[in-house]
């Protein structure tokens, strides 16, 4: 029987001989490097930029995380003390490992639905488009392929596809404006159904700052105001089957530099998550909504609640999506614990900062791993840029 790899009719993966004259466009810092269409037995031996150390690809356990389901229908009904228990949920998930998911959040499955069909409106373009969406360098909008651009190995094996979406925007086409301009008119319609994405994301962020707040026990709005301007930002991922699935990863193993982060993933599977010095893989559940706390929220809990240590595997037979939406605040807004958090006499953990000083570290100083937001406070407090730390 021939392989599934057969279904597969989304762009793929292409690997251009560095000496070897393309019609394709070439990338500025990795010549041999691009994302293609409809290629998939160029393939052949794994590039060795894709290749992951042994350390990031060992303990690929099958074993499922059991993390909390929390139910958000509590928030309609009111029931307190059901938002208490639910809060407490979230505290233990959070103080372990940063992970929950939730169920009953409002997201009309309809339009989740609709969001994996434009995945494939974007991915399936062909290359010479993509790559006229490009992301420029230090910018995080546009199209990405093995951000091969940006670095020179253990390059993550997919597509992406970025953009920012203003929580305050008095447009109510700011994404679709955006799919025109970066796209092209076609695309005027995966602009809408992203609109109302990430218009959902925005109100369902904010229902979890809530909850967030109530389970560390400051003040119920404290999280939601501070988020309500914020400057999130939308990722679509897709995984290209994989010949050697067994030796590279699809996204690496990292925490989110962003505040919190809300993904669905397809029912293929792949998300992991580490806790306890253990990588457990996460069931994907079409109800439900993974959320994770990230280096940004870390800081704004003054390091109680754990920045979620994650990646992504590649499958060899199917090709596998996520959607991804990354709750950030405002890019001025002061990062700091509420004052009525700290405890009497608690040390702060990390100093004051900005977002966008953090996001500027992660797009043009740092690639982020499990260390980000550790390596960003020590870069800040470095008066000689010489010095500063740096992993690229
Ligand atoms: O695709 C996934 O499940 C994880 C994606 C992810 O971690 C990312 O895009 O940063």
């Amino acid at each position: 029987m021939s392989p599934p790899l057969m279904e597969s009719s989304a762009s793929t993966l292409v690997i251009y001989p560095a000496s070897q004259p393309q019609q394709e466009p070439k990338n500025e810092n990795n010549g041999g490097i691009v994302f293609g269409s409809n290629l998939q037995q160029m393939q052949g031996e794994m590039p060795k930029e894709f290749l992951w150390p042994s350390r990031d690809l060992v303990d690929t356990t099958q074993e499922e995380l059991k993390e909390p389901l929390v139910d958000l229908a509590i928030f309609k009904n009111g029931d307190e003390k059901a938002i208490a228990n639910a809060a407490e949920l979230v505290r233990t998930a959070c103080l372990k490992h940063g992970f929950f998911q939730v169920i009953n959040h409002g997201v009309d499955p309809d339009l989740i639905d609709a969001a994996y069909h434009e995945i494939d409106s974007i991915f399936k373009l062909p290359l010479s488009k993509k790559m006229g969406a490009k992301r420029k360098p230090g910018g995080v909008s546009g199209y990405s392929g093995a951000h091969a651009d940006r670095y020179s190995s253990k390059l993550p094996w997919k597509e992406t596809f970025s953009f920012l979406y203003d929580h305050q925007s008095f447009s109510n086409s700011q994404i679709v404006d955006n799919f025109k301009s970066v796209l092209g008119e076609d695309l005027q319609h995966t602009g809408r159904v992203y609109q109302k994405y990430c218009e959902a994301m925005k109100d369902l962020s904010l229902v979890i700052m809530e909850l967030l707040a109530i389970s560390l026990g400051v003040d119920r709005g404290h999280y939601r105001r501070f988020f309500e301007d914020g400057d999130s930002i939308m990722r679509c991922n897709y995984y290209p089957p994989c010949n050697s699935a067994n030796l590279t990863l699809g996204t690496g193993p990292h925490t989110d530099p962003t505040s919190l982060t809300i993904l669905h993933q397809d029912q293929v599977g792949g998300l992991e998550v580490f806790v306890d010095n253990k990588w457990f893989a996460v069931r994907p559940r079409s109800e439900a909504l993974v959320i994770n706390i990230g280096d940004t929220f870390m800081a704004l809990s003054n390091g109680r609640y754990k920045s979620c240590l994650h990646r992504a595997l590649v499958n060899t037979y199917r090709e596998r999506r996520s959607l991804v939406y990354f709750v950030c605040p405002r890019e001025d807004k002061i990062v700091r614990p509420p004052d009525n958090l700290l405890c009497r006499n608690e040390e702060r953990k990390y100093p004051d900062f900005t977002w966008s000083n953090l996001f500027e570290f992660t797009q043009k100083h740092y690639r982020a791993d499990v260390a980000t937001l550790q390596s960003f406070i020590e870069w800040q407090q470095c008066s000689n840029s010489k010095s500063k730390p740096s992993n690229f």
